[in-house]
């Protein structure tokens, strides 16, 4: 009696200097993984070592009875099924995804929610079929302006109680270079049950939140959506009653493989002296990254690093990119950066970003090093 969902839902804050993570914070780090940065090795992240990110429960979700409907403000609305999905012509895309909240737990001070160090990244071949393909079958309305997609979960965040819905422009909804997928398949098999089984949206070069996972409804709507996830989170604010800007496109990136071998409890790397093969990963969603510069003294001096050719078919244009660098290791202590660059001119900056929800922070990668001859341990 008298309890109301505010009282179990706080609204959100920045850690005190000396806060710890707490077991909420850890409760959540746990559910919603990371990537293991050594599987950066890999062109397509291997099932299970991709990141995860639900802000809810996994919904349980059934493949065989699963309809989409296509409505709002279209002259035609459309129940479309998995079958009939798969019935049209598929398209798979080669997508690194993110989430904007990537590098939050790094920043000072901390904003308090999923505790991401630089770990919530990944890269999928999506196949589905163009949402411009079901949007153009249903006859979009002279006065549709955005389109709202809705996911099967439903919580309460913030005193808020909602399905996790999100919307995306009708310009970026439409245009055939936005490559906007709805999508039953990742790496070839349907989608695992985090992932958004069984189907999902895919915004190549979008930041996660945009990505909706266990798509049920897509609504042409004739107003700019107002959502929870739209109006309120995914917002650049440096003040709480700020309005901000909206999160959408994805700051370029650089994370290195990391090398030599880790301590358990630290994860500080111990390398060898000598030849070293420093590799990593570099992405950017606004355009192609064009370089990637390496330091191996914690950023006062920087050098160009090898990137792996974009495929010539124009496939990796949603995709990271491998670079390499050589590095010649000398005992001590080390602090190891790469820094990316794309064309058009974005980077990542040297000193923190910062904005109360931690997001889009594309601060360069600090990776801390300590070379110790073989035998001396
Ligand atoms: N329905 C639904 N879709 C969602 C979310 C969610 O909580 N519910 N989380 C979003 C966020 S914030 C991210 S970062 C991505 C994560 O996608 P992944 O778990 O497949 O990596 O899914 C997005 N889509
Ligand atoms: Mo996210």
């Amino acid at each position: 009696m008298g309890q109301r969902l505010a009282d179990i839902s706080p609204p959100a804050w920045l850690a005190e200097p000396h806060e710890g993570v707490s077991h909420e914070e850890l409760a959540l780090a746990a559910r919603n993984h990371g990537l293991p940065l050594e599987a950066l090795r890999y062109d397509v992240t291997p099932p299970g070592l991709h990141y995860v990110l639900t802000h809810y429960d996994i919904p349980w979700t059934d493949g065989e009875t699963w309809e989409v409907r296509v409505g709002g403000r279209v002259r035609h609305p459309l129940t479309v099924g998995l079958n009939d999905l798969r019935a049209r012509p598929a398209v798979t895309r080669r997508v690194t995804m993110e989430c904007a909240g990537n590098g939050r737990a790094l920043l000072t001070p901390r904003p308090v929610s999923q505790p991401w160090l630089l770990e919530a990244v990944g890269t999928a071949d999506w196949t589905g079929v163009e949402l411009r393909t079901l949007l153009a079958d249903a006859g979009v309305a002279d006065s549709g302006v955005e389109v709202v997609f809705t996911g099967a979960d439903h919580g309460v965040e913030r005193g808020v109680e909602q399905d996790y819905r999100r919307s995306l422009p009708l310009d970026v909804a439409l245009d055939q270079d936005a490559g906007v997928l709805v999508a039953y398949a990742m790496n070839g098999s349907p989608l695992p049950p985090q992932h958004g089984r069984p189907l999902r949206l895919v915004v190549p070069g979008w930041y996660g939140m945009a990505h909706v996972k266990w798509l049920r409804e897509v609504t042409v709507v004739d107003e700019p959506f107002t959502g929870f996830q739209q109006q309120v989170a995914y917002r650049l604010r440096q003040d709480a009653d700020d309005a901000g800007e909206p999160v959408t496109r994805i700051a370029p990136r650089a994370l290195l493989v990391p090398p030599g071998f880790p301590d358990f409890m630290s994860r500080t790397r111990v390398v060898r002296p000598g030849r070293i093969t420093l590799e990593g990963r570099a992405w950017s969603g606004r355009a192609p990254v064009t370089a990637v510069k390496i330091s191996t003294d914690d950023g006062a001096t920087w050098t160009p690093a090898e990137l792996d050719p974009a495929p010539a078919d124009g496939s990796g244009r949603w995709a990271w990119r491998r670079w390499r660098a050589t590095w010649t290791a000398a005992p001590g202590r080390h602090v190891l950066s790469a820094r990316a660059t794309d064309a058009a001119g974005n980077t990542q900056p040297l000193r923190q970003p910062w904005n109360r929800g931690g997001f889009a922070n594309n601060l360069v990668q600090r990776q801390p090093v300590v070379c110790v001859p073989d035998g001396d341990g």
